[in-house]
């Protein structure tokens, strides 16, 4: 943030960083652009924020054919626990293992540059869906323009690579620099992991600088039989991020996405009851570790949030019936009962 903005360019800013919604996160970048103090000093960032408008408007509008707009957004609407796109070099896999853990036709090909649109999918684990979204590869020879502005929903990244390719020693730098251009960075920090490394001081400073916590998938492990390949990978490429080991072919290690993402989102279930009524045990609304009871009320309705005045809760940090406060942190597997 440029020093010497007012507050109130400071708050479109926060609303920016936490609006997940295209079309919201253009009216954050539109009030953003209304109240950022009009100097010198801030050429640069007006530029920048007047870019993404552009981009963004036209990304709504859908794509272009010709001189007319048609056909989908390439920004898929993030849907369940947690929005994770799919990100790789070409042939990697992408497509099989999304196919097979969310029941997708995403197109599969034995040859590269098979995916060109996202195609957003659903995972199931227990009793929420972490949202999937397929992605056309990114290489030193190619990358979608859209894909900058796909990526912005998403919670996190499945680095996925061929590990049976020696290739990939060289792939991996090249999608991380050509991402990095684009201000996005694959990290090696989740939410609910210890930390990796120490997060870089300073840099949270730019709005536009986005943090993708990674996995890195080591896919077609059917081809190569070595368990400790992905070790000497890490190793020789620097790099520290959680791996899963993997084959689409066989579906071996593809079973342990979902308990990862669960795990490492730090995500947290709670289930709501009406006064007086049975718990809704279907459909639990998700939040995220230090989320709160605010935060389940927020999902439930804005109004509800609103009009909150206490809850009573019911899990494994309270007694029976306990009222709480707006403010009460919630925990996983937790009841909560709104009092407006
Ligand atoms: N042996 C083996 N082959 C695999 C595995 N996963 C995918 N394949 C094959 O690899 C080829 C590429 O698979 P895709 O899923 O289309 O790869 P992709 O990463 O989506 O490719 P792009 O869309 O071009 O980026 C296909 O022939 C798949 O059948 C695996 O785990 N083992
Ligand atoms: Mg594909």
């Amino acid at each position: 943030m440029p020093t010497n903005v007012t507050p109130e360019y400071k708050k479109a800013e926060e609303a920016y960083r936490a609006a997940r919604e295209p079309k919201e996160r253009l009216d954050c970048l539109k009030e953003m652009l209304r109240t950022i103090p009009k100097h010198k000093g801030t050429d640069h960032l007006q530029a920048d924020i007047k870019t993404r408008i552009k981009q963004l408007s036209e990304e709504l509008a859908g794509p272009r054919t010709g001189t007319h707009r048609s056909g989908p957004s390439h920004v898929v609407r993030p849907e369940g626990a947690a929005q994770l796109c799919l990100l790789g070099p070409p042939n990697s896999g992408k497509s099989s293992l999304h196919a097979l853990s969310t029941g997708s036709h995403s197109d599969i090909g034995p040859y590269p540059y098979t995916t060109h649109l996202p195609i957003p999918g659903m995972l199931p684990y227990e009793d929420v869906h972490f949202q999937l979204v397929d992605l056309p590869p990114v290489s030193g020879d190619f990358m979608e323009s859209w894909l900058v502005n796909a990526l912005q929903p998403a919670d996190g990244a499945l680095l996925v690579v061929d590990i049976s390719d020696p290739d990939c020693l060289e792939q991996v730098p090249t999608i991380l620099e050509r991402l990095a251009e684009k201000k996005i960075f694959l990290t090696t920090d989740w939410p609910g992991l210890e930390p990796v490394e120490s997060a870089e001081q300073g840099k949270m400073d730019d709005v536009f600088r986005l943090e993708l916590p990674t996995v890195l998938i080591a896919n077609k492990s059917d081809l190569d039989p070595d368990p400790e390949e992905v070790e000497i990978l890490e190793e020789l490429l620097g790099l520290r991020y959680p791996t899963l080991t993997m084959s689409a072919r066989t579906g071996d290690g593809v079973e342990e996405l979902g308990s990862f993402l669960f795990r490492a989102l730090g995500v947290v279930r709670v289930y709501t009851k009406t006064p007086g009524k049975k718990v809704d045990i279907d459909k639990p609304f998700t939040v995220r570790r230090g989320g709160t009871v605010h935060d389940v009320a927020r999902m439930v309705h804005k109004d509800v949030a609103q009009g909150l005045k206490f809850a009573r809760m019911w899990g494994a940090e309270v007694f029976d019936g306990q009222q709480v406060g707006p403010n009460h942190l919630v925990t996983d597997g937790d009841v909560v009962e709104l009092h407006l």
